[in-house]
């Protein structure tokens, strides 16, 4: 039988399976030690039944992706949210995230929260950003105190359909103020601890996928490691989505689109094609992960 572990807790699973929509305990096979292998949570696993409510995880499909801190795998997609204020639009952790999900193979989805808190002038810049972020691929939903939600509700239902979700971002961004929409019966404590999602802000991390609509989602307050271990100059490039479309016309294969002559993506910056900040926060990016490097 194929089910999706949902938690992991002291020894202990959940699993869910994908049939019958039932959860229940289990345990993984000694076989998985011996092959130094651990289930985990967003695995997809085959098992069997010892009694109706207790399970025995014996095999798990690969993986296509892997992380380590929050320890989660088969992410299908990321809810990142921002607010444009309260904390401020931070376009540097913006960035980062996008290319360490990028890298990671999680699709982005942007989620910007508190357009209410902005004054007339600073809603252009800001928008300037989201077209931006929408011009070079990335889906952007909106959400202000003032809206209306149905529009918003309506299309991250759908993109919750059959997908691992988790949904990540900073302290106070309003990640909460969002699930509650979604599912009155959460109920979260807005700006509290959240234990329903099975995690408060000074306690131990632990990661929980739970059903919502048709898709399975787990809040990541944040990715542990948000530096760029374990990889190279040449994979944040990649992680660019735009750089890397530019990249087939450098003139060297392998740009680092830095001191290269002839490259596509310095030319598009003087164009004003590619945003200031955007191409400031990779120089930034690149300079972090040598000096990581050297260790
Ligand atoms: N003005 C305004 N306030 C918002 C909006 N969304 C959320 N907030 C407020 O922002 C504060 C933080 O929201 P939360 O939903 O708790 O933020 P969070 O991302 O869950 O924060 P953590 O749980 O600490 O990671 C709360 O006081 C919310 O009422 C919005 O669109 N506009
Ligand atoms: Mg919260
Ligand atoms: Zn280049």
């Amino acid at each position: 039988m194929r089910g999706l572990i949902t938690c992991l807790k002291s020894g202990d699973y959940m699993v869910l399976d994908l049939g019958t929509k039932k959860t229940m305990l289990a345990k993984a096979s000694g076989l998985f030690r011996h092959h130094g292998e651990k289930p985990k949570v967003g695995d997809y696993v085959e098992y069997q039944l010892m009694n109706d409510t207790t399970a025995y995880i014996t095999k798990l499909e690969k993986r296509h992706n892997d992380l380590v801190r929050p320890a989660i795998c088969n992410i299908d997609q990321a809810f990142v949210v921002f607010s444009v204020k309260e904390p401020d639009f931070n376009t540097n952790l913006l960035d980062r995230f996008l290319t360490i999900l990028n890298f990671n193979n999680i699709e982005a989805i942007l989620i910007f929260t508190k357009w209410d808190l902005l004054k007339e002038d600073e809603v252009e810049e800001v928008a300037k950003y989201q077209e931006y972020y929408q011009k070079i691929g990335y889906r952007v939903l909106t959400v202000s105190k003032n809206d209306k939600f149905d529009d918003f509700k309506k299309q991250v239902i759908s993109l919750l359909e059959n997908k691992i979700t988790v949904i990540t971002g900073q302290s106070g961004v309003g990640k909460s103020t969002i699930l509650n929409l979604l599912d009155e019966n959460l109920n979260l404590d807005v700006n509290e601890i959240s234990y329903a999602l099975g995690r408060g802000k000074h306690t131990t991390r632990h990661v929980e996928l739970y059903p919502l609509y048709d898709g399975m989602l787990a809040d990541t307050p944040g990715f542990g490691i948000m530096d760029f271990s374990g990889m190279e100059a040449i994979d944040i490039a990649q992680s660019f989505k735009e750089f890397f479309e530019l990249s087939d016309t450098c003139k060297y294969k392998g740009c680092l689109h830095i001191n290269e002559p002839a490259c596509a993506v310095k030319h598009a910056l003087d164009n004003d094609e590619i945003i200031k900040s955007r191409y400031d926060n990779y120089l930034l990016f690149i300079e972090e992960n040598k000096k990581q490097r050297k260790w």
